[in-house]
């Protein structure tokens, strides 16, 4: 039997386990709401929380200290970028050229290669994003911007992937607050898929897909987590993580460096907003990943493309509840228990003053 959920007014509806459609990546996602109030006998205290100093002599990111390899950082102020010393690309492609045997081969590799950078927010070791001020925080957005058009002036590099692990539990080796660019001659997987389906959309449709799914989120407005005049936050319809967030630009801008400085400030804002009601959800710092999702740059205009960054944070019931995604969702498809809704609701209700500053 297929029935179709009413997705207006009342969503008694969502109650019920169901499943979820992601229009950009073109994939669903299984939800089970009753399953939420199913007794729980894991952990939930708090962790105490990490007593960081301002400058840490071992620390490979502060001013003034050594790398791998030997290389000092200069004793920097703001943001400060260096090539990372253990990049997963390389610019130089390695020679003869790999070939696989024919087009319809099994075992098919190609060459790929890149530049990766590292990007410290702060010479403070012991400040996050959200404890920055609103102009650090501005700086930081610069940075991404500033190197992403650095790095498209290269026209071997097709696709600039900047983003951020934070946390022990994200595989972030190093506390003092960094991002990461990856940039490479060929659209990784996530971003390709959003490029097909953002072509196809606007090709049916006249618009771009994500300002279309805004305006629907704005009428509704239950899904919204925090929102200025140029960036929305959302926790999408379709969200896999449970309190995964959506930013969006409220115009079809397709870089960070096509941003202007108003909206520099305003994505900065928006970003600590999202990344302050994180930290208050359970009063620690709160581990994600986070990227932004650019148009490629390959010479050709992206009328479809709405730039936007995905916040996936694994962290379920507190500090050290998280979400797994094992058994069913590596073998079958992604599944949450909360809905979006009550997710947004939770993040959308914490107050926007930083708990360590209470
Ligand atoms: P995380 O964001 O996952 O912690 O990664 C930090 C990066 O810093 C990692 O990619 C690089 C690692 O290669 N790094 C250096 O470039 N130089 C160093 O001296 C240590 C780590
Ligand atoms: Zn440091």
């Amino acid at each position: 039997m297929h029935r179709q959920l009413e997705m207006t007014g009342n969503n008694t509806l969502f109650d019920s386990p169901h499943r979820r459609y992601n229009p950009l990546t073109r994939e669903w996602i299984l939800v089970s709401p009753h399953r939420a109030k199913r007794p729980w006998q894991g952990q939930v205290e708090k962790t105490p929380p990490e007593n960081l100093p301002e400058y840490d002599p071992t620390c490979y990111l502060c001013p003034g200290n050594e790398r791998a390899g030997g290389v000092k950082n200069p004793a920097y102020t703001g943001t400060f970028v260096f090539d990372n010393d253990f990049a997963a690309l390389l610019p130089e492609a390695p020679h003869p050229q790999i070939q696989a045997p024919s087009a319809d081969s099994l075992f098919k590799a190609e060459p790929e290669t890149g530049i990766c950078r590292v990007i410290c927010f702060s010479p403070r070791h012991d400040l996050t994003l959200p404890q920055l001020t609103l102009e650090e925080a501005e700086r930081v957005i610069t940075a991404w911007s500033d190197q992403t058009a650095g790095l498209i002036r290269n026209p071997d590099i097709v696709h600039v992937q900047v983003f951020e692990n934070k946390g022990a539990v994200m595989g972030c080796s190093n506390p003092h607050p960094h991002s990461q660019i990856w940039s490479q001659s060929q659209i990784p997987t996530e971003p390709a898929k959003e490029l097909l389906s953002q072509k196809d959309y606007i090709a049916i449709h006249g618009r771009p897909l994500l300002l279309d799914y805004l305006a629907e989120e704005q009428a509704r407005g239950e899904r919204i987590v925090a929102a200025n005049e140029h960036f929305t936050a959302v926790v999408p319809f379709w969200a896999v993580w449970p309190f995964e967030v959506l930013v969006i630009a409220h115009r079809a801008v397709t870089t960070l460096p096509g941003l202007t400085q108003p909206e520099r400030r305003a994505l900065a804002e928006i970003y600590q907003s999202v990344t302050t009601r994180y930290d208050n959800l359970f009063e620690i710092s709160f581990p994600y990943s986070m990227g932004f999702h650019q148009a490629p740059n390959d010479k050709l205009d992206h009328p479809e493309w709405v730039l936007h960054a995905h916040f996936y944070p694994p962290l379920l019931r507190s500090a050290t509840v998280r979400k797994f995604m094992v058994g069913y969702e590596m073998l079958g498809m992604p599944q949450r228990d909360i809905t979006p809704e009550t997710a947004a609701a939770r993040l959308r209700s914490l107050p926007e003053i930083h708990y360590t500053r209470r």
